[in-house]
């Protein structure tokens, strides 16, 4: 029996070797894993003695070579190709033991320079991988130093590895080789700045854990991380205390992040459900923090709380006394975290506490915001722009400076709100968000008794409110000025705008156009 054993990543190759010899296996190696095997005493002949040829060209040839892939490809069970092995003098290799230069790790270096990217496209090693696989029946072929137990195991029962082992490898080999061309498709599109939807989607995802289920227990689930280099992801956040991140937990806090990423000023957000029901924003973090717990007492049971600012004790020790899922900051103080993570017996906290120092950088425009559907994909580019240029008052009365700082910031955030979505807003604070509704009063409806039911009869008195798509009839208005509403922030767009204008104008509310919509499903 022979086997070839050429490895970049070379994590347990020496004990793999060194079993392989001992079983009698004949031993063939490429230079630096003969080197290695050499120097650990393993007994292995070199590439270039079976081909007869020497490694060139800095090494991009060493096992492109008949003698190899003829070793490779010949079928046991077909006479012919036995035959012609034997008039050629090409001895058959039965084991394959390869994995390829590192793309990823290389891409994923500082200052990497698409000279060196370029140079650890690996050639030689998908060439033999994929022609050991085709040749599954007669060739196992191993790429992952996690299967080297596996097939050592079998080798060592057996004198052979099972048919059903050696499909299972040629599955793996293909799956390895399809991630690492498209890993090289992906980087080159960027490389080249190419921003379009391409015939195919070329996207590599790894697996980062299992989770324990989905949306529901009885989903199962993973967390898969994009491959290539993120800013302010969550994917990238440093967990300090509590259990792993769950579905829900991934997708809420994510949807908090996105909406953070808004502010500049010290802003807290609580989110429940992929909805905010809690943001404030002020001059000070503990300011930021007492708005948004105020905004809604009772929905940040179990919720979700970011902020862009470091947290410190004051606000740990209100964090303590409630049940939150996770907490990401850029930062805690020593105090705080302390405070988050133990209880006073010294037993551990439950809550998530993720640190993510680059928390406010923003996703790039062209990033794209994928969907499943059922039987396929639907694929867009995020909602990046808040704004598309200034907005525009079509009422009598223009808002007042306030009010045009809440318009801006109820605005930020019916852009993160389900459609169809409302939030009202006071002093830089929610007061009443609704999310998700079928059709649009009802979701102003549901901010105000909300916010009566939540903060007080007055909530929502001299509050603004934004809407994420146009009003399509003049009974919003109504609904609002009732509320007390006294400014109104929307896209603008629809027939019956005229009529939305002149009952603000009856009113004597202030309305600002955005000519932009931001629905969110
Ligand atoms: O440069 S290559 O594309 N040309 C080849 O002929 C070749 N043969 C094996 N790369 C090639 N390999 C790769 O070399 C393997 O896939 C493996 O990753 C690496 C091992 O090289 P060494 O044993 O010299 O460290």
């Amino acid at each position: 029996m022979r086997a070839l054993i050429s490895v970049s990543d070379k994590t347990g190759v020496v004990e793999l070797a060194k079993e392989l010899e001992a079983l009698g296996i004949e031993l063939i190696s490429t230079g630096g894993t003969y080197k290695k095997l050499a120097e650990a005493g393993v007994k292995a002949m070199e590439i270039s003695e079976l081909t007869g040829f020497p490694e060139c060209l800095d090494g991009r040839v060493k096992t492109l070579h008949p003698v190899v892939h003829a070793g490779l490809l010949a079928m046991r069970s077909n006479p012919e190709h036995m035959k012609q092995l034997k008039e050629l003098g090409i001895e058959p290799i039965d084991l394959v033991i390869v994995n390829l230069y590192p793309f990823k790790a290389t891409i994923l270096k500082d200052g990497v320079t698409r000279a060196e990217a370029v140079e650890n496209i690996d050639i030689g090693g998908p060439t033999m991988l994929r022609a050991a696989a085709k040749n599954y029946q007669d060739v196992a072929v191993v790429t992952d130093p996690s299967d080297y137990e596996k097939i050592l195991a079998e080798l060592k029962a057996d004198g052979q590895v099972s048919l059903d082992t050696k499909f299972y490898l040629m599955q793996k080999v293909f799956m390895h080789t399809s991630s690492y061309d498209t890993m090289i498709a992906d980087y080159l599109k960027k490389e080249r700045g190419d921003h379009s939807l391409p015939e195919t989607l070329t996207m590599t995802f790894e697996k980062v854990e299992d989770m324990r289920y989905g949306e529901n227990p009885h989903q199962k689930a993973a967390f898969y991380r994009e491959i290539g280099k993120k800013k302010g992801s969550l994917v990238d956040a440093k967990q300090l205390n509590g259990k792993s991140l769950s579905f829900n937990n991934i997708n809420d806090t994510n949807g908090a992040l996105e909406l953070l990423k808004e502010f500049t000023e010290p802003t807290v957000v609580a989110c429940k459900h992929g909805n905010p029901c809690g943001v404030g924003s002020a001059d000070t973090i503990e300011e930021a923090w007492k708005k948004a717990f105020a905004a809604d007492k009772v929905s940040i049971y179990g919720g979700i709380v970011v902020s862009n600012r470091e947290i410190n004790e004051t606000i740990a020790k209100d964090m303590k006394s409630m049940f939150l899922e996770v907490i990401v900051a850029p930062s805690y103080t020593e105090g705080a975290l302390k405070m988050l993570s133990f209880k006073k017996d010294g037993s551990m906290r439950n809550v998530r506490v993720l640190e993510l120092a680059d928390i406010s950088e923003k996703q790039p425009a062209e990033a794209l915001d994928l969907k499943k559907v059922n039987g396929g994909l639907i694929v867009q580019n995020i909602d990046s722009k808040l704004l598309d240029g200034d907005v525009k008052v079509v009422t009598e009365k223009a808002p007042t400076e306030k009010e045009m700082e809440d318009l801006l910031f109820a605005w930020k955030v019916v852009k993160f709100v389900k459609s169809n979505g409302i939030a009202v807003a006071k002093d830089l604070q929610t007061v009443g968000i609704g999310p998700g509704q079928v059709n649009r009063v009802w979701a102003i409806e549901q901010c105000f008794e909300h916010a009566n039911e939540l903060i007080g009869p007055d909530a929502t008195k001299g509050a603004v409110l934004a809407s994420d798509a146009y009003f399509p009839f003049a009974d919003n208005v109504e609904a609002a000025h009732k509320a007390g509403i006294t400014a109104i922030i929307q896209p603008g767009g629809s027939i019956r705008d005229k009529d939305c204008i002149d009952k603000c104008n009856e009113y004597g509310i202030a309305m600002v156009f955005t000519g932009m919509r931001h629905f969110k499903h």
